[in-house]
């Protein structure tokens, strides 16, 4: 398949000149920060680092780490390392945890975020033919601002749709002829799903690449979702901390996300000691922003559990990739002692022919945990007759022992019976931090 680059020279310079180009903006960057943030400053001072000990990226291991308790602690504008004069964007997370994060941008901040957004878009496909559905959410977060501007650089017809409103976005879809969906995965497992109920298929559809982020989603679920929607489906990392979008994206490979290495470099760390592990080790994804302006974090921990890969690609670009995040170092369930995942449960949903619609709860009773699974029947296997649910669960539950070497109760509910996201998909109760 031919390749097309947004822009070239970056996304397949050598990796040598690369390293060099990072080393040069490190450096510049780190000033900026110790002259400019009065907050990083001082966590410079207390470890004994000065801009000047700051030669290139093999001294990065000499910067303190910034993690999201520095965000809240220092908020509203504890880091931003420009007036206000300079600003024109924020951007912020929804805060339903009570760990809302608030991110600047300056102009020039929101042109290269966009740029990362247009090289997804290229790599997926995307030309000024297109016509480019943004379905992510747009306001506070990032998601429909960041993709909705790496249309326009494209040039593609850009429909900003925002989540929601289902109907609505399949016709749009059929009459306007979009042929890129950017969303969710989940939500676009939802509209493929709402397609199958109108008696559509993906010929009735229009549509040839998706770019779907922002949420944890398997292997199994692109099949999916490629399927129901006949399309290519690509993974799109990003964090409003790091602007949004477009940190990573997928190419024509489809084996993992390139990194957009010339603006943000990245470590993996060891979560609970801190030190650099060596490419190719599980750990926490580490990022030093080397261009923004704005709110330039430095060694910023993202708490996505990642593995870094620099072998070599097909589609001829040079910048390191990272795998799908396994998990966060914060939302992994402890569960009796059991480390679970969330996407464990929907690997083994996905495998036994369920659809990856579940709910996960887990409290405390009498000091042990309980571990529950609420799973949607498919309209397919749907029955009332007691014993066939029984057994059904039973299978469930045995399967998912054997993936997480821990016994959940499952429990079998009616098709489009849990809610449906048009955003992010809520996958866990955790009652015990309610104690
Ligand atoms: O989710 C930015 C984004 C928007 C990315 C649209 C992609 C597409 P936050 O709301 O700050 O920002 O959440 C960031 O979401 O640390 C990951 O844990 C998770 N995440 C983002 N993309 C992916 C992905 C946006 N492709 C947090 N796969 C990150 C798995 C992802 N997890």
């Amino acid at each position: 398949m031919a390749q097309n680059y947004y822009q070239k020279d970056r996304e397949t310079m050598p990796v040598e000149d690369l390293k060099k180009l990072q080393s040069e903006k490190l450096v510049k960057q780190v000033k900026h920060v110790y002259d400019n943030v009065e907050y990083y400053r001082k966590l410079m001072n207390e470890k004994g680092v000065k801009p000047e000990d700051i030669h290139g990226i093999e001294d990065l291991h000499k910067l303190p780490f910034l993690t999201k308790a520095d965000l809240r602690d220092a908020y509203p504008y504890g880091l931003l390392a420009k007036p206000i004069e300079d600003c024109v964007r924020i951007h912020s997370t929804s805060g339903t945890t009570g760990r809302r994060v608030v991110a600047f941008y300056t102009q020039n901040d929101v042109d290269l975020w966009e740029d990362c957004c247009a090289r997804a878009i290229v790599a997926a496909g995307g030309s000024n033919k297109d016509v480019c559905q943004v379905a992510y959410g747009y306001g506070l977060f990032t998601g429909g601002s960041g993709l909705h501007g790496g249309s326009h650089k494209v040039g593609c017809l850009t429909l900003p749709m925002s989540s929601g409103n289902t109907d609505r976005q399949i016709q749009f879809m059929t009459d306007l002829n979009a042929t890129i969906l950017c969303c969710t995965p989940s939500y676009a497992a939802y509209i493929g799903e709402t397609l199958k109920e109108k008696g559509m298929g993906p010929n009735d559809i229009p549509l040839k690449a998706g770019i779907f982020g922002a949420e944890p989603w398997t292997e199994e679920m692109r099949r999916g979702i490629e399927d129901t929607l006949g399309i290519k489906a690509y993974d799109i990392y990003g964090l409003t901390e790091t602007s949004g979008p477009g940190v990573a994206f997928e190419c024509s490979e489809q084996t993992g996300m390139h990194i957009n290495e010339d603006h943000f470099l990245a470590e993996i760390i060891d979560p609970d000691t801190g030190e650099v592990l060596p490419e190719g080790e599980k750990g926490e994804l580490v990022f030093t922003a080397l261009d923004k302006e704005a709110f330039p974090l430095l060694r910023y921990r993202t708490r996505d559990i990642c593995v870094l890969s620099r072998k070599k690609c097909s589609c001829g670009r040079t910048l390191i990739k990272m795998a799908k995040p396994m998990g966060r170092t914060d939302d992994m369930l402890i569960i009796r002692g059991v480390n679970v995942f969330p996407s464990q449960i929907e690997t083994v949903l996905l495998n036994e022919g369920y659809q990856p619609n579940y709910q996960i709860v887990v409290d405390r009773v009498n000091n042990t945990d309980t571990f529950e699974v609420n799973v949607e029947m498919t309209p397919e296997m749907f029955t009332d007759k007691l014993s066939d649910i029984l057994s059904m669960e039973k299978n469930l539950a045995n399967s998912m022992k054997i993936m997480l070497g821990i016994n959940p109760k499952v429990h079998l509910v009616a098709p489009k019976s849990i809610v449906r996201s048009e955003g992010k998909a809520v996958r866990v109760i955790d009652k015990r931090k309610l104690v």
